[in-house]
């Protein structure tokens, strides 16, 4: 897994192109700014990090739209940018931590991370499964369909001929859900994908939820942790572009983190869809330290 000493690689990817809402594209300006960085390294962490944040403006094509996908040749050129990142830092034996940005990025991450760790076991935190394909999409944005992209569903979208199927239905664990399209859940139930919504952390509590999330992906396996910041309830991350009421609370959220750190196990964290230019000056400042907070836990700040 991770090698010591401990290195993280910090990809800053500013990118909103898998969702309408502008200001997503300032998420990593803004939690660096509050200090991210020498937070990490107050943890002991050494920490990678390239000042000047890729710039992904150039990979914009003139039509982006493909059919009802909306900017879908921009996400493709820009998600795969972000794979080759993220895979250049596992392969060093580094842990990838992309801070987003919209959460179409996650095709980028998770099949940087797949590359390199051939048996990686996701858990994604999410209010929302992002697992609608190119034919069930409602919206036709990206950020809603990351998951089927990674496991191959649907109609192949011929741009993305570059992202090839890199997660089989049982590497992945959804926590958090309370928010999906019908389409979704007849994905999530033909291929039997292991899901706890916020009827199961209520039933179950947050600690019996990450054991069985821990225990179903296996005890030898590399984790991925794709933390979408609508997983918590808006009361306590309120600058996102789709809240959901009735989420994670505080601690649960942290909890999530600080459990598969203590795993040892984590190589790649995804912090994504901190809107910063949502709601008032109070709720950015309220989102985006909480941002800082789960990268930390995850990092191994709270555990004694
Ligand atoms: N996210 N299921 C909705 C859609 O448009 O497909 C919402 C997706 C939200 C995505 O929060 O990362
Ligand atoms: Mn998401
Ligand atoms: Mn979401
Ligand atoms: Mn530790």
């Amino acid at each position: 897994f991770i090698k010591t000493p401990l290195t993280v690689g910090v990809v800053g990817a500013g990118f909103s192109g898998g969702q309408p809402r502008g200001g997503v594209e300032l998420g990593p300006t803004r939690l660096i700014e509050f200090g991210l960085i020498s937070q990490l390294q107050d943890l002991g962490w050494t920490v990678d990090f390239d000042e000047k944040f890729p710039n992904y403006e150039h990979l914009k094509p003139k039509e982006a739209d493909i059919g009802k996908l909306k900017n879908a040749k921009y996400v493709s050129a820009v998600t795969q940018s972000v794979s080759k990142s993220v895979r250049e830092i596992c392969e060093k034996g580094a842990m990838a931590l992309t801070l987003g940005g919209d959460h179409s990025l996650a095709m980028g991450t998770i099949s940087g991370s797949a590359s390199v760790y051939k048996d990686v076991g996701v858990i994604w935190v999410d209010a929302h499964a992002d697992i609608n394909t190119p034919d069930t999409t409602p919206s036709g944005n990206l950020h809603g369909c990351p998951v089927s992209f990674l496991m191959g569903l649907g109609t192949p979208v011929p741009e993305f001929s570059w992202l090839t199927p890199c997660l089989p239905a049982n590497r992945i664990v959804f926590i958090g859900l309370r928010d999906i399209d019908p389409g979704e859940k007849a994905i999530l139930k033909q291929h039997s994908i292991k899901a706890y919504s916020m009827y199961d952390v209520d039933r179950h509590g947050i600690g019996k939820i990450m054991e069985m999330a821990l225990e179903y992906l296996g005890e030898d396996t590399p984790i991925h942790l794709s933390f979408d910041v609508d997983a918590l309830d808006p009361t306590v991350a309120p600058s996102t572009g789709t809240p959901v009421r009735g989420g994670l609370t505080f601690r649960e959220g942290h909890f999530i983190c600080e459990r598969v750190h203590e795993t040892g196990r984590l190589v790649a964290v995804d912090l994504m869809e901190v809107n910063p230019t949502l709601g008032d000056q109070a709720s950015l400042v309220q989102t985006v330290q909480i941002g800082c907070s789960l990268v930390r836990s995850a990092l191994g700040e709270t555990l004694l």
